[in-house]
């Protein structure tokens, strides 16, 4: 970067110093994925100065012709891929997305019943710190506590005696399969439009590894940068019949103008989900998360659901008698990322956070597979164990830096 070096020395140390912190740790935050780097290169390419507003063909600026031809690919392999009948590829993030998919049919003090956060569910699916939250009544339905999966018998009754406008499904910590065919007949019972949330999983469902929401939802929000790899940003999916308010609700709704080169590295990601590398990946994550619960079974962990079914294993770690953050920031000196999270029953605990969420689609990015997985697991047990002692987290530190160098992220610099 010699021009940035030139303007701004201190930004392009930055930037010299995260790239050299991707190589050097072990991402296993389930949120996050190294993108290829074909998407690097159009995130920073010329789309980068286009203002759009309005959408190809009807745009409030002059100058759209490639922006343009860029949102309708975009717009088109989305279709394709998903088997959706209508795409808006503008949202900014999931949030936003979400946002424009409740404004789109709701109204202001309409009714949403979406899974707890406590138990897996996000923070825009109405928590009250949210705008969601602000705007609209909101009831959660939640897990059993035994099982840790999603009590559908409850979430049934809950929905009755609601009357929700719209069911919400999808979930960031959630690590099983969800029963999209079942929330989808509780929603048309009530006459419930019902949408997914499927951040988390995009890739997964892109790749046809595991089942697809499409069929069952009126509509589905998606990120692009978590399993699906092709950088920040957001994409709904609806119904035809509601392509129209979803197009308003996210621009002028919700949003002015949205970023051309996001769209273009979404078009790029798009296309190579539709190729064999992208759905071997997608079924090697998924193989290495359920490799990596079993390791921690194995270990005697309380692992959530007993396995996983997607790319995060969520475990236990309070049960071992340690504190879920003293274990992220023990991990972090080992340089091995990865976030507390907090799991069902904490709730009833105020400041409690008993958990770790992990997921495999970062480290299987860069290569790892099997083996490693086995090697992370141990060396994650080793810190949980000796979570205070300087001496073994440099240890695995250094083990991890040895692993990691194995299994560049980049090839050169980006
Ligand atoms: N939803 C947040 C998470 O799952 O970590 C960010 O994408």
């Amino acid at each position: 970067m010699p021009v940035l070096t030139f303007e701004d020395p201190k930004i392009a140390d930055l930037v010299h110093k995260e790239a050299r912190r991707l190589e050097e740790t072990l991402d296993l935050i389930a949120a996050e994925n190294h993108s290829p780097p074909a998407i690097m290169e159009v995130l920073g390419s010329v789309f980068n100065t286009k203002t759009i507003e309005g959408y190809p063909g009807r745009r409030y600026h002059a100058g759209c012709i490639h922006a343009d031809a860029v949102e309708r690919l975009a717009n088109s392999r989305a279709k394709t891929l998903f088997n959706a009948e209508h795409a808006n590829v503008q949202p900014h993030s999931g949030t936003s997305a979400n946002l424009a998919v409740y404004f789109s049919v709701l109204d202001i003090g309409d009714k949403i019943l979406s899974m707890t956060l406590s138990h897996g569910g996000h923070l825009s699916h109405g928590h009250p710190v949210s705008i969601a939250g602000k705007c609209f009544e909101i009831q959660h339905y939640g897990v059993n506590s035994k099982s840790g999966l999603i009590d559908y018998g409850a979430l049934t009754s809950l929905a009755k005696a609601f009357k929700p406008n719209m069911i919400v499904a999808g979930a960031s910590s959630y690590p099983r399969l969800i029963d999209y065919e079942k929330i989808a007949e509780t929603a048309a019972s009530l006459q419930a439009y019902f949408m997914v949330d499927m951040a988390h999983i995009g890739g997964l469902v892109a790749a046809g590894v595991i089942p697809s929401p499409v069929p069952f939802a009126d509509f589905v929000t998606l990120t692009c940068y978590k399993t699906m790899m092709g950088g920040r940003g957001g994409i709904i999916l609806c119904r035809d019949v509601f392509a129209q308010q979803i197009d308003k609700a996210v621009f002028p709704g919700c949003q002015g103008t949205s970023a051309v080169n996001s769209i273009a590295a979404k078009a790029v990601i798009l296309k190579m989900a539709m190729g064999k590398p992208f759905v071997a990946l997608q079924e090697k994550t998924i193989d290495t998360a359920r490799a990596l619960a079993k390791r921690f079974i194995k270990k005697r962990y309380r692992v959530l659901t007993d396995g996983t079914d997607t790319h995060q294993v969520i475990i236990d770690v309070a049960s071992r008698g340690v504190d879920a953050g003293l274990v992220e920031k023990a991990l972090e000196r080992s340089n091995i990322i990865l976030n507390r999270n907090i799991l069902p029953g904490d709730e009833q605990k105020t400041g409690t956070i008993s958990g770790i969420r992990m997921g495999t689609a970062a480290m299987v990015a860069r290569g790892m597979g099997r083996v490693e997985v086995d090697i992370v697991a141990d060396l994650i047990d080793r810190v949980i164990t000796h979570v205070t002692k300087p001496d073994v987290i440099l240890e695995v530190k250094n083990k991890i830096i040895s692993l990691c160098h194995r299994f560049p992220v980049y090839q050169a610099p980006v």
